[in-house]
Order: C-alpha cells, then sequence, then structure tokens
C-alpha cells in the first residue's frame, strides 16, 4: 500500500473504524475522517477527528490528499459506487488498504482502493477490482475474479475459480463452492451455501441457497 500521501477517511461508521485501526497498524497519514451527520463532527475515533462533512475534502484538493472509502454496506447499494464515482470524477485517488495480517499471493492483481481487512486471505491467480471489500477473515481461493464495488463480508469462504460481479454482496459467513458464478448486483444472504450461479441483482439463502428474490425489490 501506498503510504505517501495522507488520507482522508470518508465516513466515521463502523467500517470507518475498522479502516482506521488498520491505517493505524501501518503507519498511515490520517488527517482524519468527514461524515454526512453533523452529530459526528468533532468526535475522535481511534485517534482521528471527525473534522465535518465532505467539503473539508474540497479545502485540501485531489494534488493534496488520498481518500479511504469508509462507507461500508451489508447489502448491493448505490452508496459506495457512487460516491467513488463523484470524487474520482473530481480527480482524487482512492488508496487501497491492505492489513499487515492479511494473506495475499503476491501475483493478486488488486484495483484502486480495494480494502482487504486482518485474517483475509487470498490466494494465487486472483483478482480483486476497485473499492471491493475483503472483510475481516474472508477466504478467496485460487483464480477467483473480485468484480469492482463488491463486498465480501467477515468470514465468507469463495472456493477456487469463483467470480463475482460488480456490485454484488457476498454475506457474513457464506459460501461459495468452485466454479460459481455471481452475477453483477446479486446478494448472498449471511450464512447461505450457494451451490449453483446466481443472476445479477438476485438475492439467495439458505442450505444450499436458493433465490428469494430481486434485490430491486427491497
Ligand atoms: O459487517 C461489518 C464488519 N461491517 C459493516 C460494514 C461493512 O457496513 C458495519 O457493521 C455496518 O453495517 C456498515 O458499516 P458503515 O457503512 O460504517 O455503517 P454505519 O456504522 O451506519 O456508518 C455509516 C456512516 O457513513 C454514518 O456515520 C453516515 O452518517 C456516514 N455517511 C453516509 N453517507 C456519509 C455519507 N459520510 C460521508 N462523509 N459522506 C457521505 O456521503
Amino acid at each position: 500500500m501506498s503510504r505517501v500521501s495522507p488520507v482522508i477517511i470518508i465516513g466515521a461508521g463502523g467500517h470507518a473504524k475498522v479502516l482506521a485501526g488498520l491505517l493505524n497498524a501501518v503507519n498511515a497519514v490520517v488527517i482524519g475522517f468527514t461524515d454526512a451527520d453533523t452529530a459526528r463532527h468533532g468526535e475522535t475515533i481511534l485517534g482521528h477527528r471527525v473534522l465535518g462533512g465532505d467539503d473539508v475534502i474540497g479545502t485540501y484538493g485531489p494534488d493534496k490528499v488520498e481518500l479511504v472509502l469508509g462507507i461500508g454496506s451489508v447489502r448491493p447499494g448505490p452508496v459506495r459506487h457512487d460516491v467513488w464515482q463523484a470524487y474520482k470524477r473530481d480527480g482524487y485517488r482512492f488508496q487501497s488498504c491492505i492489513h499487515p495480517h492479511a494473506w495475499i499471493s503476491p501475483d493478486t492483481e488488486i484495483g484502486a482502493g480495494a480494502q482487504i481487512m486482518a485474517g483475509a486471505v487470498i490466494q494465487p491467480g486472483c483478482r480483486i477490482s476497485e473499492n471491493s471489500i475483503i472483510n475481516t477473515r474472508a477466504s478467496v481461493d485460487h483464480d477467483c475474479s473480485i468484480g469492482a464495488h463488491v463486498h465480501i463480508a467477515p468470514g465468507a469462504v469463495l472456493g477456487g475459480t469463483v467470480q463475482v460481479g460488480d456490485g454484488a454482496h457476498v454475506g457474513t459467513g457464506a459460501t461459495v463452492i468452485e466454479n460459481i458464478r455471481i452475477g453483477d448486483g446479486a446478494m448472498v444472504a449471511a450464512g447461505a451455501c450457494v451451490t449453483q450461479d446466481v443472476a445479477a441483482n438476485t438475492r439467495v439463502a439458505g442450505v444450499p441457497a436458493k433465490p428469494i428474490g430481486s434485490d430491486k425489490s427491497s
């Protein structure tokens, strides 16, 4: 992870706190957090202040600061994608965050702003695309392809050669067996065991996982 530029963490909730812990562990220079909720302004989290709203970012500018997207997600949704696109359009760069206690095969392709948390394992031949989260203790086995803006939640297990489409969510503790394709925007519920491909924008749950509807309906 590049630690040349200081960073601002966007959001000051649970996901941002985990990222602050990671950034502290790698001695990154953290300027502080921004948050949409004015009640949070002035708080200190793991040694870093909530500086104000996102207007603070503009006072630095894209040549002075890199961003870390600290807004998480528990289902597919536009927020992470939209915030990412807005700042990218304005010329900002997102710093990728890799916890020192993740194990990542050296040949892994890691996109800009990807976040790989403590205890994650990524085996050879994988690609983790931009702005995706491989959360605490998740395991991604050989030759998996993880699209952009994906969340592989804590403790999820992907077997070999799994493909996860852009914007999909694999819930906490879910298991996906080898060679499965999970479509764009799909959601795998927590604890599910996926043994068949999942179509785009579809939600599945259970063991074995079955469709429970379209994510557009939630
Ligand atoms: O499951 C795990 C391990 N983590 C979850 C994570 C992936 O997603 C976590 O438990 C949460 O369920 C969720 O974390 P997140 O996104 O940090 O949620 P929350 O704790 O609700 O905090 C979101 C924060 O983002 C709130 O303080 C919002 O006010 C703030 N926020 C929302 N939109 C924003 C914006 N902040 C800024 N700066 N800009 C925005 O556009």
